[in-house]
């Protein structure tokens, strides 16, 4: 029912109703795709901000991509109907909105297209979705066989959603010269100011056919007719009726006719995507379907090409091969694949919270580090002089701090640090420390030493008497709004997170050969990890936060919001907890945190609003950031255990954040294995359920941070100023696993074996044992066969 494919290209559902959420996606330089396995889609283009062209049915409030959305009979999507002209019978592709379940049925999700192969009554469909590299357009290609013994005459009828453009203006009609449809609308306004943005938007809906079409219909009104989606009233007829729609919701729907032999098939392509008027829908039919190369490709066969391409640029810089295939399967494929989604596109955003587009960054540095060191300097040139960060980084001449970057956090400034460590790990680019960068308030340069000492700086003065960190209206945690919103509560992961922060940029300093610096912030680290123990620590694990009113939360005598995650974790990494703290926190997070999908960001969930936490106790418990599985704070305190040493903990928690192996697991999370979501529902206690079940939100800081719980921690291959630091820990049920790790420019071929004969890590590089566990004079071009023994 559910399984990769051979070669590990592709992974496979084989029925439209038993995980009816299965998603794949597909992203360009201007847009995403989430494509469900029932022919539901989500799109959206840069123009600069997000826009549509395939709209809900009615209006739509814009907002940013959301966790768990539902999908209802008339959601947008992509399909096919197809209609036995003898005996009147219809089904649809892939599955909607016909419902009628396929003799065979099989959902492929793969890298660079998504696929569906569908048999029902002897006629197959195949249809495919791939996106060119620049252009925001959905390239489709259907497939039409004839898998009787006998000639069949059928109609088949492409059904592309369009929806509810605009409530000013509105339509659609076929146009004869494009050979498709054309819908056209205006964004909706108020403002004359916003008339010169609104200008330039490219307001149109196409969809360009590669085959003259017999009939159509743009009007969505009589195409469904009182038949309703399941059967629609156009569908009756011989041919459909030519309608348009004139402020009216209009729809893509084309009709082919055809007479096909016995195991005769005929394929048709085309176009589906916004445009900015009737011209450039013809340059795109022109480039697509008309001209061709030398090679005597159209530009629809030659963009496939280049996309795929352009994913594959996307490697990660770790091959994996160990015991559980599943894990292999994950991060040999789609891991690395979603970090340089969000690498590439910033989720979409032209202004990227501060906190997203560090860490998306960090991930960018196991795979176009030139991309994540630009990022770091465009981050800092927005810097306040102050030290502060902004709330979101502008990435577009136009752009705006919208949504939650209209709220200030306090934040941002920990994860410059933090996620530069991992850029200079795989590059040993120190010279970034001394590009000089100007200040969001001041046109005069300072070095990136000093930018990121100024943030360290701003750290530790924006805190309360005790030393505690500031929350504001929020830390890493957004809706946590009001715990500090009257200017003194403060947040317990922030001022912890910040001794660790300092212990990482003190580490930074001490390579980048500033030893006075490093001194002084590993004395900083200190200072706030005794504040920490001093005003945190509540017995078994550390407090979230005091609020505004000195009240202690997340502690043992909170009926909800006990305890949560990430203070533990961090206090693991900042060094604050010793070895006794460390083992009651572990202990405390497995027994209240831990549920057979990963471990929860706090628990109990709030049921009910508590006004001195904030907005996050009203979300649903279980949900997002109240007591979900929230895979971005799970995966700090994997990272967090591998930090300490704890190897079988880490890898069990790592382990719960992928769907499967088994299906009864994946059954439940509802997804396939291709992505991370944000979160899996929790409130396990509360609401079992509902737990485990995914959000379907490949939008996640996750990403980055379980690649590095691969590389610093499980495989334990992490870059160092010298060279690369071998010190796996491979969880004890694994005898072997190996690795091709890219680093610097070299290939290195990593065996590590269990070897009764050693009590400690050997490693042998070309054959000889080397001093140590740092492999040095690592040669960009090189290749190497390294032999691990571990004990
Ligand atoms: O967004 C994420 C943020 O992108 O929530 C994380 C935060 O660290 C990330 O920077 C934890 O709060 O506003 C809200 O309540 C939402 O919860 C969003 O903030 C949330 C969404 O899931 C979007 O991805």
């Amino acid at each position: 029912m559910i399984r990769a494919t051979e070669n590990n290209e592709y992974y496979e559902l084989t029925s439209p109703t038993s995980l009816p959420k299965a998603s794949g996606f597909l992203w360009n330089e201007k847009m995403m795709i989430h494509m469900n396995c029932r022919g539901y889609a989500v799109a959206q283009f840069m123009q600069p901000e997000p826009a549509k062209y395939s709209y809900a049915p009615n209006l739509e409030a814009k907002t940013f991509m959301q966790p768990e959305q539902p999908y209802y009979a008339h959601h947008p999507g992509r399909f096919v109907y197809i209609k036995d002209e003898e005996s009147g019978d219809i089904f649809s592709a892939p599955y909607e909105p016909v419902r009628k379940l396929a003799d065979s049925y099989t959902f492929a999700v793969g890298k660079h297209d998504i696929r569906w192969t569908i048999e029902s009554d002897d006629i197959s469909i195949e249809m495919s979705l791939r996106l060119p590299k620049a252009d925001a357009m959905e390239l489709w290609r259907i497939k039409v066989t004839n898998r009787s013994q006998k000639q069949r005459k059928i109609s088949v009828y492409p059904y592309f959603t369009v929806g509810y453009m605009s409530w000013m203006n509105q339509s659609g009609a076929y146009v004869e010269d494009l050979q498709g449809i054309v819908c056209s609308a205006v964004t909706p306004y108020q403002k004359y100011q916003d008339y010169s943005k609104i200008k330039t938007y490219r307001d149109k809906t196409f969809l360009l056919a590669d085959h003259k079409p017999a009939a159509w219909e743009v009007n969505h009104e009589s195409f469904e007719g009182e038949g309703g989606l399941h059967s629609p009233s156009a569908l009756q007829g011989e041919t459909l009726s030519g309608g348009d729609a004139r402020y009216e919701t209009p729809v893509c729907a084309l009709q082919y006719r055809l007479e096909l032999e016995a195991g005769a098939e005929q394929e048709y392509r085309f176009i589906f995507g916004p445009a900015f008027d009737e011209a450039e829908i013809e340059q795109f039919r022109q480039h697509y379907f008309v001209k061709r190369n030398a090679a005597g490709q159209d530009g629809f066969a030659a963009a496939e090409q280049e996309y795929a391409a352009y994913v594959a640029e996307g490697q990660g810089n770790i091959q994996i091969q160990t015991p559980d295939a599943g894990l292999d399967n994950f991060v040999n494929h789609w891991l690395p694949r979603q970090m340089y989604y969000h690498g590439k596109t910033n989720r979409l955003t032209t202004d990227p919270q501060t906190r997203n587009y560090l860490q998306d960054n960090m991930g960018m540095s196991y795979i176009q580090p030139q991309i994540a060191r630009d990022a770091f300097l465009t981050a800092l040139s927005q810097q306040h002089a102050s030290g502060a960060m902004p709330d979101g980084i502008i990435l577009h001449p136009d752009a705006e701090l919208k949504y939650i970057n209209q709220v200030p956090h306090t934040d941002h400034c920990v994860w410059l640090p933090v996620c530069m460590s991992t850029y200079l790990d795989e590059t040993n680019d120190y010279s970034i420390l001394e590009e000089q960068v100007a200040f969001s308030d001041d046109a005069k340069t300072a070095s990136v030493l000093e930018h990121m000492n100024r943030a360290m700086k701003w750290l530790m003065h924006d805190r309360d008497e005790r030393g505690l960190n500031y929350i504001n209206q929020g830390d890493w945690c957004d809706p946590m709004n009001m715990v500090g919103y009257k200017g003194k509560g403060v947040s317990g992961w922030l001022t912890i997170a910040t001794a660790y922060a300092f212990k990482v940029w003190a580490d930074i300093c001490e390579q980048g050969g500033h030893a006075a610096i490093a001194a002084e912030f590993r004395q900083a680290a200190d200072t706030t990890n005794a504040v920490a123990n001093e005003y945190l620590w509540d017995g078994d694990w550390y407090a979230r936060g005091i609020t505004d009113d000195n009240v202690v939360f997340g502690i043992s005598k909170d009926q909800e919001g006990r305890i949560f995650i990430n203070p533990q974790g961090w206090a693991l990494m900042s060094g604050a907890a010793d070895a006794d703290k460390q083992e009651r926190l572990i202990q405390s997070v497995q027994e209240q945190l831990e549920t057979p999908y990963g471990v929860e960001k706090l628990a109990p969930s709030f049921t009910a609003m508590r006004e001195d936490v904030g907005r996050v106790t009203q979300k649903h418990p279980g949900s997002a950031e109240n007591g979900a599985v929230y895979n971005h704070a799970a995966a700090f305190y994997i990272y967090a255990l591998y930090l300490v040493g704890e190897k079988e903990n880490a890898y069990r928690l790592l382990r719960k954040m992928i769907p499967g192996p088994d299906s009864e697991d994946i059954l439940r999370r509802g997804q396939l294995p291709v992505f991370i979501p944000n979160y899996y529902r929790g409130a396990y206690k509360q609401f079992p359920r509902t737990a485990g079940r995914s959000s379907h939100l490949f939008n996640t800081g996750t990403v980055p941070w379980v690649y590095r719980c691969l590389i610093d921690g499980l495989f334990g291959l992490q870059g160092h100023a010298q060279g690369l630091q071998v010190r796996p820990q491979l969880p004890a049920d694994w005898n072997e696993a190996s690795v091709t790790r890219l680093f610097r420019g070299a290939e290195l071929h990593v065996n590590m074996k269990r070897d009764a004969s050693v009590n400690g890590v050997k490693v042998y590089v070309n054959g000889d044992l080397i001093e140590g566990d740092i492999i040095k004079d690592v040669q960009a071009g090189a290749k190497y066969e390294v032999l691990v023994k571990l004990p």
